[in-house]
């Protein structure tokens, strides 16, 4: 008997698009499946105030290709410069759906973002105010801090008592990489959800370091060890609304990911319904996936499920996931599993 799954058509709550070519590139990768994602402003230079925000979306809707049916989600990237009449005035406008913490130098594009959370206090308060999100890369860059301990130090010395400090703000932790991370979100009082990229689900620090190093595992947070890939599956299976899918795809050309310092980042949008598929029909939680990837998101940003409807079904035959993509930036290595995938997208 043939295996199929009906889901409503899943969003993505946290997508690297990029700019120009690179665009025009990856876009309708994300488009295919995806109706809706939340864009990160991580930008060259970021996207930073509502007046930026609104020309990117303006970019990213020339881009997409006639016949596509994609709505990009907007956030402002967060500096010790932000006005917070300007993130009230974007909200009001529904402009923008969060607005992202960086902490300084925590990942790819980050050098203008947070170095003093007391700096950007009265924006945090408007955002309180207004229940806007704050979404959160949860790691701290402390040089001393070992690079595998970056997320469980940030959730004890910032985002514990950031929360304590602003009770009322929500926060989206992002890409959990930890047990803690998840412990974290799953137990903490408040308004507060996690998002789980694809490939941390799939893959932990051995398969980027034995028998040779893959640039293309290399992404930030970094993966950690098994055991904690093994509570980020089971608190995507879970069926707890708190955790919910934003796969973190994050294209950058080989050139700049196969050399002497690569870039971070895992580009997984082209293959990952056929990921999470495969990975919950492990864990015997297919029925649960609907919920990751299109019913928890929408419900803690306040917003409907979609309507449409997505079907996946499972063939003897493998999914022809090509390598690479060719985008006018350069090819862009899409991210390999590490065996064939079965679960086919049909409709
Ligand atoms: N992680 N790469 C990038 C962003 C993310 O932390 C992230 O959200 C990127 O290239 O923009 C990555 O490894
Ligand atoms: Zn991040
Ligand atoms: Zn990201």
């Amino acid at each position: 008997m043939t295996q199929r799954l009906t889901l409503r058509r899943p969003d993505d709550w946290h997508l690297h698009l990029r700019d120009g070519a690179m665009l025009e590139g990856v876009l309708p990768e994300t488009a295919r499946h995806f109706a809706r994602a939340i864009v990160m402003p991580n930008l060259v230079p970021p996207v930073v105030t509502g007046d930026d925000a609104r020309a990117y979306r303006d970019r990213i809707l020339a881009a997409l290709p006639d016949g596509m049916d994609f709505t990009p989600l907007m956030t402002l990237y967060l500096t010790e410069t932000t006005d917070p009449a300007d993130v009230r005035a974007a909200h009001a406008d529904g402009l923008v759906t969060a607005v992202k913490l960086y902490p300084a130098g925590a990942t790819t594009n980050s050098a203008s973002g947070v170095r003093d959370l007391g700096r950007v206090r009265g924006v945090l308060e408007t955002m309180a105010e207004i229940g806007l999100p704050l979404c959160i890369h949860g790691e701290v860059t402390t040089p001393e801090v070992d690079i595998f301990d970056r997320e469980q130090v940030f959730l004890e010395t910032v985002l514990d008592p950031l929360r304590r400090d602003l009770p009322d703000l929500k926060v989206t932790l992002e890409h959990i990489t930890t047990s803690h991370g998840i412990d974290y979100v799953a137990d903490a009082p408040g308004d507060i959800a996690g998002t789980i990229t694809t490939h941390h689900l799939m893959i932990n620090r051995n398969h980027m370091l034995v028998g040779g190093i893959r640039p293309h595992y290399y992404c930030l947070p970094v993966a950690k060890r098994s055991t904690h890939q093994l509570a980020l599956r089971r608190a995507a299976t879970s069926g707890n609304p708190r955790f919910f899918l934003g796969t973190d795809s994050a294209p950058h050309v080989d050139a700049a990911k196969e050399t002497a310092c690569g870039c971070a980042g895992v580009f997984s949008a082209t293959n990952t319904l056929s990921c999470l598929a495969h990975v919950f029909e492990e864990e015997d939680a297919l029925d649960r996936l609907e919920g990751f990837a299109s019913l928890h998101g929408p419900a803690r940003y306040g917003l409907a499920p979609n309507t449409a409807t997505i079907t996946l079904e499972k063939r003897g035959t493998p999914v022809p996931v090509p390598a690479k993509i060719e985008t006018g930036a350069g090819p862009v290595t899409v991210f390999d599993p590490g065996h064939p995938l079965h679960w086919h997208v049909i409709a």
